[in-house]
C-alpha cells in the first residue's frame, strides 16, 4: 500500500504512514503471529491492529485488493495516447473508471479523443514487417513531393525490436531547404489517399532556417490492418544526426548520455544539437550554435564514447 499510494496515486501523506508502519514491524525481532504483540507497541493504531488481525486470519488484506483495483482503473485511464498519471488520477477522482466512460467527455484534447477512439487498436503491436511496409510507402509518396528526401523509421523499429508500439518517421533534405514547407503537403497528400485518418500537425516552419521539427502525431490506417499511431517529424538535414539519435532511443540510454554530456563536458545534448553550456550545472545557459555533427557516429565521438549500431541501444 505504501508503493501504490506513492507511485500510482501520488499521495505522500499515506504512503509516508504505511511506510513508518512497515518498516517498525518489519524492524521486530520477531515474526508478528498475534495481534497482542504490536497492540502495546509505540504509535500503533486501531485500524493497524484491525489490518494485521484481517492479515494472520485470512492471508489477505481487503483494503490492498481494493486499492490495487482502483490503481488498474487508473492505470488504464494513464494508457490512453495523451493522458497522463497525474491526468488520470484526476479523470478517476472525477468519476471516470473505464477507456469507454471518456468516450463523450468534453474536455478531452484532441490527441486524448484520437487515443480513446482508437484505444483498442492502437495498443496492438506493430509487426516488424508491416513497419518495414509503411516505412517503403511513406517514402514514397515523400520521393514524389521532395524527390531526394530522406526517409528514416526510427525508435524501436530502427533498434531491431521485433514490434513496434508506433511508426516513428523522421525526414529531411540534403539540399538544406526542401524540408521546409515539405510536411504540411505530405500530411495534405497523405489524408487524401486515406493513409492518414487523424492527427494533428505542429509547424515550426513560421521560425525557418531554424532547427524546431515541423511534426505530425496522428494516426494512420493502411493495407486494412488496425489503425496505428504515427509520428512524422521533419528536420533541418544539419540536425539531422541529432534528431535520429534522439528517436531512435531509447528513452533511457537518452537520459544516460545527456547526463554524461553535461557532467564530463558542460555540453546540452538533445535532438536539435550539441550545445556548449556556460557550466557544467543542470539548468545553465547553453550556447545557441550546436557544434556540427553530419553522423550519429560523430556524436558519439564528440562524446567520448564508442559507437553503438542503433540495435545496440536497447538499455
Ligand atoms: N523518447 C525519449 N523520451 C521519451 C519519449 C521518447 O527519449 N520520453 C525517444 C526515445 C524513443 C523515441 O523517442 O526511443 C521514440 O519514442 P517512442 O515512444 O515511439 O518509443 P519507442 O519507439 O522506443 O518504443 P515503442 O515501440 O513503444 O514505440
Ligand atoms: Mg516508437
Amino acid at each position: 500500500m505504501w508503493h501504490l499510494y506513492e507511485d500510482v496515486l501520488g499521495d505522500q501523506w499515506r504512503s509516508l504512514i504505511y511506510r513508518k508502519t512497515v518498516n517498525k514491524l518489519r524492524s521486530l525481532p520477531y515474526k508478528v503471529t498475534s495481534v497482542e504483540q504490536i497492540r502495546e507497541m509505540y504509535g500503533v493504531g486501531k485500524s493497524l491492529v484491525k489490518m494485521v488481525k484481517e492479515i494472520l486470519g485470512t492471508g489477505q488484506l481487503q483494503k490492498l485488493d481494493n486499492l490495487k483495483a482502483q490503481v488498474g482503473e487508473i492505470q488504464v485511464l494513464g494508457s490512453v495516447w495523451g493522458i497522463g498519471a497525474i491526468q488520470a488520477r484526476e479523470l478517476y477522482k472525477k468519476g471516470f473508471r473505464t477507456v469507454k466512460d471518456l468516450e463523450n467527455y468534453s474536455s478531452l484534447t484532441s490527441m486524448q479523443r484520437m487515443g480513446v477512439k482508437y484505444y483498442d487498436d492502437i495498443n496492438l503491436r506493430i509487426p516488424r514487417d508491416e513497419v518495414v511496409d509503411t516505412e517503403k510507402f511513406v517514402r514514397g509518396v515523400v520521393e514524389t513531393l521532395a524527390p531526394g528526401a530522406w526517409v528514416n523509421a526510427a525508435g524501436s523499429y530502427r533498434r531491431g525490436k521485433p514490434t513496434c508500439g508506433d511508426v516513428d518517421i523522421l525526414i529531411t533534405h540534403p539540399d538544406g531547404s526542401s524540408h521546409q514547407d515539405l510536411l504540411a503537403r505530405l500530411v495534405q497528400e497523405l489524408r487524401r489517399i486515406e493513409f492518414i485518418v487523424d492527427g494533428l500537425r505542429v509547424d515550426a516552419n513560421a521560425r525557418k532556417g531554424g532547427t524546431q521539427p515541423d511534426m505530425f502525431m496522428g494516426i494512420f490506417h493502411f493495407q486494412c490492418k488496425a489503425y496505428r499511431r504515427i509520428d512524422i517529424k521533419v528536420y533541418p538535414r544539419h540536425v539531422y544526426a541529432f534528431a535520429l539519435l534522439a528517436f531512435t532511443g531509447n528513452d533511457v540510454l537518452n537520459r544516460k548520455i545527456r547526463f554524461l554530456a553535461r557532467v564530463k563536458f558542460g555540453y546540452k545534448l538533445s535532438d536539435q544539437g550539441l550545445f556548449i553550456r556556460e557550466s557544467k550545472k543542470k539548468d545553465s545557459k547553453a550556447s545557441t550554435e550546436s557544434i556540427p555533427c553530419e553522423t550519429e557516429r560523430e556524436i558519439f565521438e564528440k562524446l567520448g564514447l564508442d559507437y553503438p549500431e542503433p540495435h545496440d541501444r536497447n538499455w
